[in-house]
């Protein structure tokens, strides 16, 4: 069996980053360990969340599981809490990444906006992350912050994005895929490209109206699950993305919707995804 590290926040309510991560990886039949970067309350989109940071501890725990000989498979951070985190990760890849897969999330931002508790900054910061990994899964807007560019939410065209996606890599990882792109009202989906093969891909699903907090998280879970199984990119997108709208359809039909996260656990006991 499998295992991998995935580098992550615990927000104890909101279903987001390991609370989504760890159910997920495990179901498909993946050992998940885990090194949490900060507890919260709830994820920042609560008022008055509590925040403890984790940095100090992250050091003496790799130092740990390298007395240890402890190795794992691949690699895959989200929300990280602060930019000294970032220097920290680095020295994760470093230690403990060689030939494997290192899949970065920059989890930092939506809609135009970075989350509360991050600056531009921060954002040039994850730059340097991403340029360290395989495969980055920015949204629009983290892309933008990334490259220093204003953030335009709707009516680009696919050059836009293609030239988006070659400066993405042109940071250093060789694929990078952009979520939450549509070019027309009612389509959503994801933008990938390898940077090696020159090849691009649209996956694309019916736009769902309503937007819901941690489906990125969700995305990103299933996507590095999917590839640690061997699937190839643009598989692995596809079937998250499907796997995302799966969640968000079970939460709209939930009687009672709640609208900090989505209903993936409904997903997850359907069975549809097992392989
Ligand atoms: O879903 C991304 C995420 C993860 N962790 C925390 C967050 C968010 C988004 O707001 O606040 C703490």
């Amino acid at each position: 069996m499998k295992r991998i590290l995935t580098i992550q926040d615990i927000s104890c309510v909101g279903k987001c980053s390991l609370t989504v991560a760890l159910p997920i990886i495990s179901s498909f039949g993946i050992e998940a360990a885990i090194l949490p970067t900060a507890t919260l309350s709830t994820h920042t989109a609560f008022k008055g969340f509590t925040f403890h940071d984790l940095t100090s501890d992250i050091s003496p725990i790799c130092r740990h599981w390298q007395e240890q000989n402890i190795d794992f498979d691949g690699i895959y951070t989200g929300y990280l809490g602060s930019a000294e985190q970032i220097d920290l990760v680095l020295n994760i890849f470093r230690d403990f990444g060689d030939g494997k897969l290192k899949f970065v999330d920059p989890a930092m931002g939506d809609n135009g906006s970075l989350y509360t508790g991050f600056d531009i900054a921060f954002a040039r910061k994850m730059a340097k992350l991403c340029a360290a990994a395989d495969i980055i899964v920015p949204n629009l807007t983290e892309a933008c912050f990334m490259l220093g560019k204003p953030y335009i939410g709707s009516g680009y065209s696919k050059e836009y994005i293609e030239d988006m996606l070659r400066e993405l890599t042109a940071l250093g990882c060789k694929r990078a895929v952009l979520t939450g792109v549509g070019f027309e009202e009612n389509e959503l989906g994801c933008y990938g490209y390898d940077a090696v093969t020159g090849e691009f891909f649209f996956d694309k699903n019916e736009k769902i109206s309503q937007s819901f907090h941690g489906t990125g998280d969700i995305f990103a879970s299933v996507c590095f699950s999917c590839l640690t199984r061997g699937k190839s990119l643009e598989e692995s997108c596809s079937i998250a993305a499907d796997f995302v709208c799966d969640s968000m359809n079970a939460t709209l039909c939930d009687e009672k919707p709640i609208w900090y996260g989505v209903h993936f656990e409904k997903v997850l006991a359907s069975g549809k995804y097992l392989f």
